[in-house]
């Protein structure tokens, strides 16, 4: 087994930025120490990395990906090949991706079918949550069994999407008393299907059918709605854990923040976009183009959205970062769903409801949420926080991921601060799609080299990992309650 030595770097965790060797044995990080300290195990290492003016951190972990996801009639473009590969261009050395089961449809036929798709695909280590898109007798059964023999101790669940991923009320109820019998947690999709599907009825009447009116029938209310029915039904449901997935609103983060000032153990992720992008720029780009960012949750209007006054009139964004720092929002992730403007985005042209929902954004989200360090918005630590440690925490799977600490797999990226990255199509794109929603977006920083397990797999701008290399990783139950 190769023996690597990674040294001068500042290597980074929640709790400090602090100049450390860090020294690989075979796929575990052996030891950490001050710098020197393994200077007379150098000459015995096959490689020596010198990381001097950059950051050492734990491979990113991206908790929420859909890899081949049926929607709107086509698949999410990326396969777990190109999707994984895109990855760990961007840093990323594990994902967990939605399996999927809908209604009348069998949940370990969905898993299985998810295995199938994955195994011996993937450049990065993966693991999977489970979608219960029909809540039944039988359904309910799996869950347990998924959680105690299968790794998957989370469950998404959709308030919206009627007639596809929607549950209503009593099904959430049953399926949030089922995961706090076992200890899984529960995701949500929060935003109130049936009321959005009526907004969306009434607006292509009104001959309103540009992707701008994909937001304006997706109001923020609508999410602070489900997010706070989502909140009272878990605390009915027993205190079950529940997190919800792609907050974009401020309202919505108000509901999760009370709850967490009342101690309940209720958890909130966000996505880049959400944090970056504006309905201005984006959606509401003329014509057709606004289509490229038209995904669920939506992306929000800047300081024009009628509904919402942010706590301190910067309206959502300020919000979602101020959420950030406050631990209101644990975790970034992407919600990576991937779909070519050819012909994927073009099945909703003359018709906005028709649009797949997804954004690719799996390669890009150390790099955009770095750059919240440098605009002032979050510390080194709370970065690697946000984006590595409490994902593997929140879902079952820490020491082995998420840090740097003798023991833990020796996914490492090097990161360099010094130079620039320039993303878009012609210049740094991995995933597989014909365009980028973050074309031309200019950024500080940049993936140096990055180790799955021991072995590299970016290396002087190079791919050099191979499909088959990431393994399954069976979890356990969250260990991040209060
Ligand atoms: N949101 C998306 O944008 N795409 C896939 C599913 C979802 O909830
Ligand atoms: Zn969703
Ligand atoms: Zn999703």
């Amino acid at each position: 087994m190769a023996k690597l030595l990674i040294k001068n770097g500042l290597v980074i965790s929640p709790t400090g930025v602090i100049a450390n060797d860090v020294l690989i044995d075979g796929e575990k990080i052996a030891a950490v120490g001050a710098p020197g300290w393994f200077e007379s195990s150098e000459q015995g290492c096959d490689k020596v990395i010198d990381a001097k003016g950059k950051y050492v951190i734990p491979g990113g972990v991206d908790v929420h990906t859909h890899m081949e996801l049926p929607f709107g009639g086509t698949f999410a473009s990326d396969t777990f090949e190109t999707g994984s590969r895109a990855a760990a261009w961007g840093g990323v050395t594990t994902i967990v991706d939605m399996a999927v089961q809908r209604y009348g449809e069998n949940v370990f036929d969905g898993l299985a079918e998810w295995h199938r798709k994955a195994t011996g695909e993937c450049a990065i280590d993966y693991a999977f949550h489970q979608i219960i898109g029909g809540v039944d007798d039988q359904s309910l059964k799996d869950m347990k069994y998924l959680t105690e023999h299968e790794g998957i101790s989370s469950f998404k669940l959709f308030m919206a999407y009627p007639g596809v991923f929607y549950s209503d009320d009593g099904q959430i109820l049953k399926a949030m008393q089922t995961a706090a019998e076992c200890g899984a947690m529960i995701m949500m999709h929060a935003e109130n299907g049936p009321a959005i599907d009526v907004l969306v009825q009434q607006a292509l009447a009104r001959g309103e059918t540009d992707p701008r009116y994909h937001s304006y029938t997706r109001p923020s209310p609508l999410e602070a709605e489900a997010t706070h029915r989502a909140i009272v039904l878990s605390h009915v449901a027993g205190n079950v854990p529940l997190y919800i997935v792609h907050m974009s609103a401020g309202d919505a983060l108000n509901e999760v923040a009370a709850a967490r000032h009342n101690g309940r153990n209720v958890f909130a992720e966000t996505c880049p976009q959400y944090l970056w992008m504006t309905l201005e720029e984006t959606l509401g780009q003329p014509g057709f183009e606004g289509s490229k960012w038209v995904c669920s949750t939506p992306v929000r209007s800047r300081d024009h959205d009628p509904h919402y006054i942010g706590q301190m009139g910067h309206g959502h964004q300020g919000d979602l970062w101020k959420g950030l720092r406050m631990n209101e929002l644990a975790v970034v992730s992407t919600d990576h769903c991937p779909f070519c403007f050819k012909d994927q985005k073009e099945l909703g042209l003359g018709d906005f409801s028709k649009i797949p929902n997804g954004i690719g954004g799996v390669e890009h989200r150390m790099e955009l949420i770095y750059q919240g360090v440098v605009a002032g918005e979050l510390t080194l630590e709370r970065w690697v926080e946000t984006c590595c440690t409490t994902p593997a925490r929140m879902f079952g799977m820490y020491p082995q991921k998420g840090i740097i600490a003798p023991g833990s797999d020796a996914d490492v990226v090097v990161w360099d601060p010094n130079t620039k990255t320039k993303i878009g199509i012609n210049d740094k794109h991995h995933m597989n799609m014909d365009h980028s929603a973050w074309e031309g977006w200019v950024i500080d920083g940049k993936v140096d080299t990055v180790f799955s397990r021991g072995t590299v797999l970016i290396d002087n701008d190079q791919y050099v990992g191979r499909k088959g290399h990431g393994k399954y990783i069976k979890r356990g139950l969250s260990q991040y309650l209060v």
